[in-house]
């Protein structure tokens, strides 16, 4: 489908230069792709799977890579560690930058020592490829929702938003400094017409199809929320809305469960005419849910806006 890439190093300025296949990375495994446009160029934030085999999640920084023709990728190291965060204790999890004023705020989720669970923290750079430092010394988010895989997103009218979470989905309207927020946590209702009627066996904690991950897109003035859908294993859905803020209705699955990745995690964006969809998957050797890889698809949507099925590919 997509002339993807083979990355084969960590070069900043002598980039990779190979054609390749899906997964996009293969020479670590990196989950929780989050690619962000800036400057006639992607950048792809993702995690980076540490585990031997048996372990769970074991997740200690973030990694970044760029492409100017969604063919060749540069590795530009990482940008940002759990450790950067003087009051984190590990949990490198599923993180997503924007670019505002000059700068680049990177939402990521850490365990927080004193509070014992996950939290989002917000580090800022100069540089879209980092070095990223703590913006707050503390977490930014606390809610206590689900305090995970957070997803900015700036509107036409500048106003700017942050959504995350798991079980349930949670937003705050960021101001304009982008490391602090106005009014309340909302969290949003979890309704079946929102997120689709869960069906299968349940942990009792999730009432809808949605699982985690949000990603927020707009399109021709239609707001999508993407996300990871449940029971797991997990396929990626979403839902559409006329507002940035809801209410969401279920539009479907657009990658339905693959491989061995009990995971999935997408991001969408946009890039020199053509929209792309990024995921992960255990499709390395050696891969699987603690081995996961980031891959993507060249898609386009249908004519009324919904969005194609896509499958995951090789190449
Ligand atoms: O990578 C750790 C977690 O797995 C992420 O936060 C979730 O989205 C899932 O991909």
């Amino acid at each position: 489908l997509l002339g993807a890439a083979l990355l084969l190093c960590g070069v900043t300025a002598f980039p990779s230069v190979s054609l390749a296949d899906n997964p996009i990375v293969q020479t670590i495994y990196t989950p929780d792709p989050a690619p962000m446009v800036h400057d006639d160029t992607v950048y792809l934030y993702t995690g980076h799977d540490e585990d031997s085999a048996t372990d769970w999640f074991t997740m200690n920084e973030w990694r970044v890579y760029s492409s100017k023709d969604m063919v060749n990728w540069t590795d530009h190291g990482s940008p940002l560690k759990f450790s950067d965060f003087s009051w984190a204790k590990g949990d490198a999890w599923a993180g997503q930058a924007i670019h505002r004023n000059g700068k680049f705020y990177y939402y990521v989720p850490v365990t927080s020592r004193s509070l014992n669970r996950m939290t989002i923290g917000v580090a800022v750079s100069d540089s879209p490829t980092g070095p990223f430092k703590d913006a707050l010394g503390r977490p930014l988010i606390t809610a206590d929702c689900g305090d995970i895989d957070p997803t900015p997103f700036i509107d036409d009218d500048g106003q700017a938003y942050l959504y995350w979470g798991n079980p349930s989905v949670c937003y705050v309207k960021l101001n304009q400094d982008m490391i602090s927020y106005q009014g309340d946590v909302v969290r949003v209702p979890m309704t079946a017409e929102s997120f689709g009627q869960r069906t299968g066996n349940d942990d009792g904690r999730h009432k809808t199809k949605y699982e985690e991950g949000p990603w927020l897109y707009k399109r021709d003035g239609l707001y999508y929320l993407v996300y990871a859908g449940g029971p797991i294993s997990e396929y990626i859905a979403y839902s559409t809305s006329s507002k940035p803020t809801g209410p969401w209705t279920y539009r479907g699955v657009i990658m339905p469960t693959e491989g061995s990745s009990f995971t999935n995690h997408a991001g969408v964006i946009d890039f020199k005419g053509s929209s792309y969809f990024f995921y992960h998957n255990g499709a390395l050797p050696g891969g699987g849910g603690y081995h996961r890889s980031t891959a993507v698809e060249r898609f386009t949507f249908n004519a009324d806006g919904t969005f194609p099925t896509i499958k995951m590919t090789k190449e």
